[in-house]
């Protein structure tokens, strides 16, 4: 050997020491050095923070072989989400906790989620994602060319806005509201009777700030770490009209060229990650006094708390795009949906 050589060894040797990381740790030749994880929202977020969770399980498992970087911000598309899947498939992206919403493009099953008010509550999401519906969609989602690994929750999406309280649809009448991704969004805000506007995330915080947008909706989690107060949504009204799941996956190529023994530590760390990752994003909302809502509240936000009474107005209101997107969807597959909410434990 080398003096040179020898070196350089010794000192990766005493790297790998200096870690806590025994020398075997050493990856496989056909390993990459760092694998790209594209998320929308950051560690400031729990869409982020179940990212880090599963990047972090994977290092230590294998024991440094696996390296997961995250790339926030959709960075790795310039910020345009509707791209993230294509990129994932295409192996520019090698790994993502992407949402729903953003893959329908795609994947047309992924409208399902975005169906207006198909789910009551978190008990029908859980049947949905982890039963059979969700089984299917992970089918849809692997013929498509990416490898579905677990269900995470970006979370139930609200509606603020800078204007005023909104109770009944015709408070929506004329307001501009950023939605992203699917035409399904624009169908459900036309049929309020609001006039939808698509755009990027990081397009959305600016138009709000200088009021070229009046409103937008995600979860209560994304307007608290994202401070949607201060570019002036002083309005939030609690509808609950569609929940946004996320999904762990990894592109095919990069999956095949992993040992059998490492993707079970992928797929394990992935399913134990997301677990931690719901419970993230709904802590706050899932508890009967809902603390994050006083937290708004104590920020002078404006929380209307829909009835019962007054969600079915919503939910009636936007019937007719329910309607025209099942057999987009899969008539089959809402079904099954609609059956397993139907029958879900409470
Ligand atoms: O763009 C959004 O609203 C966000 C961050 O929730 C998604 O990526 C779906």
């Amino acid at each position: 050997m080398q003096l040179r050589t020898f070196l350089t060894a010794s000192a990766a040797a005493a790297t790998l020491l200096a870690l806590g990381l025994p020398a075997h740790a050493q990856a496989p030749a056909n390993y990459k050095s760092e694998y790209r994880l594209s998320v929308v929202l950051g560690t400031a977020f729990p869409w982020g923070k179940g990212a880090e969770i599963w990047a972090d399980k994977v290092r230590e498992r294998t024991q440094g072989r696996i390296n997961i970087k995250l790339y926030p911000g959709t960075s790795l598309v310039q910020g345009d989400q509707t791209r993230e899947f294509s990129a994932i498939r295409q192996g520019v992206i090698d790994m993502a906790v992407g949402s729903t919403i953003n893959w329908s493009p795609q994947v047309k099953a992924l409208n399902l989620f975005s169906l207006p008010f198909l789910f009551p509550d978190y008990a029908a999401v859980d049947a949905v994602v982890q039963g059979q519906v969700g089984q299917e969609i992970f089918k849809t989602i692997d013929k498509a060319g990416v490898l579905p690994l677990a269900w995470g929750e970006n979370g139930y999406r609200e509606i603020s806005n800078s204007k005023k309280a909104i109770s009944k649809p015709e408070d929506l009448k004329g307001m501009k509201i950023r939605v992203v991704g699917s035409p399904l969004f624009l169908d459900t805000f036309t049929a309020l009777g609001a006039n939808p506007t698509q755009m990027s995330w990081a397009d959305a915080q600016p138009a709000m700030a200088s009021g070229a947008v009046d409103g937008q909706e995600n979860p209560v989690s994304v307007y608290m770490a994202a401070k949607l107060s201060t570019v002036g949504q002083k309005y939030m009204t609690l509808w609950g009209y569609m929940n946004d799941p996320l999904i762990y996956v990894v592109n095919k190529d990069v999956w095949a060229s992993w040992t059998p023994a490492d993707q079970a530590i992928v797929k394990q760390a992935a399913l134990d990650a997301a677990k931690e990752q719901i419970a993230i994003s709904r802590k706050g909302m899932s508890e009967a006094d809902k603390p994050l809502v006083k937290e708004l509240t104590a920020q002078g936000v404006t929380v209307t708390d829909l009835s019962p009474a007054q969600r079915k107005v919503f939910a009636d209101a936007t019937k007719s795009v329910y309607t025209k997107w099942k057999p987009q969807i899969g008539t089959n597959l809402v079904d099954m949906a609609e059956k397993a909410i139907a029958a879900r434990k409470q």
